[in-house]
């Protein structure tokens, strides 16, 4: 069979079950997901020498990464063109391009330091999404940024983020799309601490100082991420699940984010949409995938990435759930890494929107849970790998395995002679 014929018969297949395949992929094609920059040399950024601080940690030194920001824009090149979909680049303020000696600490950074950026992401048509970087920098004093009761310190971080407020609505208004703005900051104590309200009290307060700075609320949209713990942070964090959900919930246009590696191993994210999109207009998602721990291990096409994106589909949710992916791995070859990720995303939503979710939700209603089980086991086995080739060759790049052969090649012709 021709890979058209397959895919006719996969239509029928799944038409049978009441689900529209043509226009399943019609509608991925217009989902964005933000790519992450910095899969692309391990969370280093070009502002600083120091180590990856903040309770996070890349392991492995797989040869090739990129040391300069052409090196990761070439590369990125590279793996976006491997990838279907539509894309938005997402970038830490720590990859701020100084030119010609000149330096700024992050308190002063600009627009201007991330202009090659947005020409970079204009000639490929991305939005770009944007994170105040609160780690790997001198001026993390005792491992706390935003909650730190020196007030020098605190004061540094809090103009840091309101320059990233500045650079937010600049991304938005270059590119003509909406910036999302991720405050996340691995604020907390290894051993118990005697105060736990007191950094949350000062974290709050610094958050509503950036966001006291003007902006426009359809340009930029402030997030909160929370996180149940980091490496040599074990005992205490600041911006826990409740101090920052409920943060969102009290400020108007803050949105909660959900990155799945931040929670307790047996609480699963794919839960969490539906309970936060009965409150809140639009939610953001980090989606990783946590190996016993935050470990920011590449995306897969496994059973919660799977759930994740029947939840933002079947509630019709997939206007107001802001999506980026969020991992890092040094021990695997870069590019490969974030086209394995981003491709599984990919495949997950459109397993979601190749779902006959309305016909589901009603054996539910109709309380016909034994159909409901053998419909949702059959469906499966459904030719999804038919669609998907379509998606693909729809999106003029390789369906199967084959694009690994581009990342091989430039492996040994570009990266190996860095
Ligand atoms: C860390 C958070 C955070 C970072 C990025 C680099 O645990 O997930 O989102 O991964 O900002
Ligand atoms: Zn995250």
């Amino acid at each position: 069979m021709t890979q058209k014929e397959r895919y006719e018969a996969a239509k029928e297949v799944y038409a049978a079950a009441g689900v529209d395949v043509d226009a399943a992929i019609a509608a991925l094609k217009e989902i964005p997901v933000s790519l992450h920059c910095w899969q692309g040399d391990d969370v280093t950024g070009f502002d600083h020498d120091g180590p990856l601080t903040g309770g996070i940690q890349t392991t492995g030194d797989y040869p090739g990464k990129a040391k300069t920001p052409e090196q990761l824009m070439q590369d990125m090149d590279v793996a976006l063109k491997l990838m279907p979909g539509k894309k938005k680049l997402n970038l830490h303020a720590s990859y701020a391009i100084f030119e010609d000696g000149e330096y700024v600490d992050r308190d002063q950074i600009e627009p201007k330091h991330f202009a090659k950026w947005v020409a970079f992401a204009k000639e490929r048509n991305m939005g770009i999404d944007f994170n105040p970087t609160f780690f790997s920098h001198d001026k993390v004093k005792d491992g706390l940024t935003l909650s730190s009761p020196d007030e020098e310190t605190r004061k540094f971080w809090i103009e840091h983020g309101k320059a990233c407020v500045r650079i937010s609505e600049y991304f938005a208004r270059e590119t003509g799309v909406t910036c999302v703005m991720n405050i996340w900051t691995g604020d907390g104590y290894k051993d118990i601490p005697a105060d736990r309200m007191g950094p949350r009290m000062r974290y709050k307060d610094s958050i509503e100082q950036i966001l006291s700075e003007p902006f426009d609320k359809n340009l930029v949209k402030p997030c909160v991420e929370s996180k149940v713990f980091g490496i040599g942070v074990e005992s205490y964090t600041a911006g826990s699940a409740e101090f920052t959900l409920t943060f969102a919930a009290t400020h108007e246009g803050c949105l909660p984010l959900m990155d799945n590696g931040h929670y307790h191993p047996t609480e699963v994210v794919s839960d969490k949409i539906p309970a936060l999109l009965c409150f809140f207009p639009e939610i953001a998602l980090h989606i990783t995938r946590p190996v016993r721990w935050d470990s920011d291990h590449v995306v897969l096409y496994d059973d919660e990435t799977r759930e994740i994106a029947k939840e933002i589909v079947r509630n019709n949710a997939l206007g107001r759930v802001y999506m980026a992916l969020d991992y890092f791995d040094a021990s695997i070859n870069r590019i490969s890494a974030w086209t394995v990720g981003f491709r599984s995303w990919q495949k997950a939503l459109l397993n979601a929107l190749c779902t006959p979710n309305g016909q589901f939700k009603k054996l539910q209603e109709e309380n016909r849970m034994t159909e409901l089980m053998v419909l949702q086991e059959d469906i499966k086995t459904f030719p999804l790998g038919d669609v998907w080739e379509e998606y693909c060759r729809q999106c003029g790049v390789a369906a199967d395995r084959s694009w690994f052969e581009t990342v091989r090649k430039y492996e040994e012709e570009v990266l190996l002679k860095r």
